[in-house]
């Protein structure tokens, strides 16, 4: 039992993240949660609304893949069939363990670190259970179901994709003993939450962020705006991003092999070298860089 996953420190930890979460009370319900923060998905509870207003949400966001969103996600998207109503993570965990050996896992909402990564270390992706109010339908401060699900869980069926994040979990714990979190959570930023990715049809979309959002997913293609560089690690973690706004940069991959192969060697020295230099802001443009074009 780490210092965490004691009641007292699930309080510590509940109590900086409603801070962190602009001070307003977490939305999940922690009670009934488990060490690992994981607890029953209760499908049968959720209203018909609540079904109603996943069907709309998903039929707005599917509408605006086609052209948009990698083909990887729009047809593992398909293959789960998750149109009609909230999904069953039981149901659809049992499809996701034949594709890449992940399972999901319900939880009340944003867990800690430590215990994110280790899920993820252990190919398992934590789920959200609570889905937002209608008012919401466009924007949502911390992630729910429809973010987590819609966003999140396709690209786990691609198994290089799927070894990318568990990777990522065995990088977050040692990161959090090289003091490497923020660097860390910029690489997590821009690729598996805001990511695009050169593909034949041209650029796409390959985060969540991007994927489980109405607007965003045509401003990052379309948009002269932002700048579009060409994905480079150190630069990514050197990178502060945007939470409450569209991303200033965006970082493309040309595929995700070279994601997988450049988060492979070890980011202690990478760490190092941005301890001894200031971070960039988010729309910043290094003498060099050259916008990609769209
Ligand atoms: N918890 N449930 C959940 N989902 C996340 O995406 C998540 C989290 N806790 C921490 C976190 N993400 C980020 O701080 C990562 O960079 C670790
Ligand atoms: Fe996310």
């Amino acid at each position: 039992m780490g210092a965490m996953e004691s009641p007292a420190g699930q309080a510590e930890f509940l109590k900086t993240l409603e801070e962190k979460s602009s001070g307003g009370k977490l939305r999940g319900d922690y009670s009934r949660a488990d060490a690992q923060y994981v607890v029953k998905q209760q499908w049968d509870g959720y209203t018909d609304a609540q079904h109603e207003l996943w069907r709309r949400l998903y039929e707005r966001q599917a509408r605006l893949l086609p052209g948009l969103a990698c083909e990887v996600f729009i047809d593992s998207l398909k293959k789960m069939d998750a149109s009609r109503g909230i999904p069953d993570l039981e149901k659809i965990s049992a499809q996701l363990v034949q594709a890449t050996g992940w399972t999901l896992v319900a939880v009340p909402g944003l867990v800690p670190d430590l215990t994110f990564f280790e899920h993820l270390a252990n190919c398992r992706f934590p789920v959200t259970v609570w889905l937002r109010e209608p008012e919401e339908f466009d924007y949502i401060v911390e992630p729910d179901i429809f973010h987590d699900f819609f966003g999140h869980v396709p690209l786990l069926f691609n198994p290089i994709f799927a070894n990318h994040m568990q990777e990522y979990g065995k990088g977050g714990l040692k990161a959090m003993t090289l003091d490497g979190l923020t660097e860390l959570g910029r690489l997590y930023w821009y690729t598996v939450e805001f990511g695009l990715m050169h593909t034949p049809q041209g650029l796409r979309a390959y985060g969540a962020g991007i994927l489980s959002s109405g607007g965003e997913i045509v401003h990052c293609l379309t948009s002269p705006e932002p700048h579009r560089l060409p994905f480079n690690v150190e630069r990514v973690m050197r990178t502060r991003y945007k939470i409450d706004s569209y991303q200033e940069t965006y970082f493309v991959i040309d595929s995700f092999e070279q994601l997988f192969t450049d988060t492979a060697p070890d980011f202690t020295p990478i760490y190092a070298r941005l301890h001894s230099v200031d971070a960039l802001p988010a729309n910043a443009l290094l003498a060099g860089e050259t916008d990609l074009p769209l």
